[in-house]
């Protein structure tokens, strides 16, 4: 069976460390293996950051499913140190992104890969198998189109806006810089094609999975494959778990709840499963033609995590049966 995550940051991660442990290790062949591919967002990447190529959520992600991240922030690698950090800020520079001395170690290595002239698809490959990631993790685009935000204080990268100023400025525009000239990395459209089970993961729908959208090609192979898609709401009683998806939903004027989320993807969407406390949404979602799943979906533990991806599978599963 192919699964496909479209996956952004934290949030995302936390879906998929659940989902990779409810699906048999390769092993136990209790059904045809199962691949799952990860659709990263890139558009949170730095080209040049301190001279370094940053992928945050290819990060974020890698960390995540091979169980290095830094479990309290999501992000980072568990029991890092920052002494390169301190010399720099010793050193008189602005230190307001936190990159930890091994975490460096991942951006030297694809800095360095990059320059050699590997791809992006090929750099995330080379470092996820390295730390024994099973999945196929892919970047949107091999080409860099950051996201920028403009604000009542002017024009500045997704990261500066949410780490560096936290997020206080007022957003007046998202923009995905140089997307409509970029193209989906190679077996990106075909993965899609060939997927028994899209999920879109409970990610930023604005900043997280709509630069994945916005990339040509593929929203519309979204809305042309045969498998299900199933999104998991990354809203939960008008707000979001984490981050500034509020701020950046209401900015587009779309309203921040689940309805808000079935809006953004209603195209290509067939199911939303929606948390316990926006229950007296389902079936005004409903009405939007996609069908709604009431679980608990705050992933505050592994078994929650799992519990969470089988449900999602197993409502894909209905969906496609009829
Ligand atoms: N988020 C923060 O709020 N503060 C940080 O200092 C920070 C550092 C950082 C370093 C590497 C990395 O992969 C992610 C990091 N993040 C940090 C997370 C990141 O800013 C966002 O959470 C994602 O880009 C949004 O999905």
């Amino acid at each position: 069976m192919r699964v496909v995550v479209l996956a952004g940051g934290v949030g995302a991660a936390r879906f998929l460390e659940g989902l990779v442990n409810v699906i048999p290790p390769e092993e136990v062949n209790v059904m045809p293996p199962v691949e799952v591919t990860v659709i990263i967002n890139t558009g949170d990447d730095m080209a040049n950051f301190m001279g370094l190529y940053i992928s945050p959520d290819i990060d974020i992600v890698t960390y995540t499913l091979a169980g290095k991240v830094n479990p309290k922030t999501g992000w980072g690698i568990k029991g890092d140190t920052f002494y390169c950090l301190e010399m720099l800020q010793r050193l008189g520079f602005d230190t307001w992104f936190k990159l930890g001395d091994q975490d460096l170690g991942t951006h030297l290595a694809r800095t360095m890969m990059l320059k050699q002239g590997r791809s992006l698809s090929k750099v995330t490959k080379a470092i996820s198998e390295s730390m024994g990631v099973r999945c196929q993790l892919l970047p949107m685009t091999e080409s860099w189109v950051p996201t920028r935000i403009m604000t009542d204080v002017g024009l500045m990268h997704f990261e500066e806006y949410l780490v560096k100023r936290k997020a206080k400025d007022e957003v007046e525009d998202v923009i995905f810089d140089g997307i409509e000239s970029a193209s989906p990395s190679p077996g990106i459209l075909e993965v899609i094609k060939q997927a028994d089970t899209i999920i879109i993961a409970p990610s930023n729908p604005i900043v997280s999975i709509g630069p994945i959208l916005a990339v040509p090609g593929i929203r519309q192979a979204l809305i042309d494959a045969s498998a299900p898609c199933v999104a998991i709401s990354p809203i939960v009683g008008g707000r979001p778990v984490k981050g500034p998806a509020d701020k950046l939903m209401a900015a587009q004027g779309v309203e921040v709840s689940p309805r808000g989320v079935a809006e953004l993807y209603h195209d290509f969407l067939d199911v939303l499963v929606i948390d316990l406390q926006d229950r007296m949404l389902k079936s005004s979602i409903e009405e939007m033609g996609i069908q709604v799943v009431v679980k608990q979906t705050m992933m505050t533990s592994l078994r929650r995590k799992k519990a969470l991806a089988l449900a999602v599978l197993k409502a894909a599963r209905k969906f496609a049966n009829g």
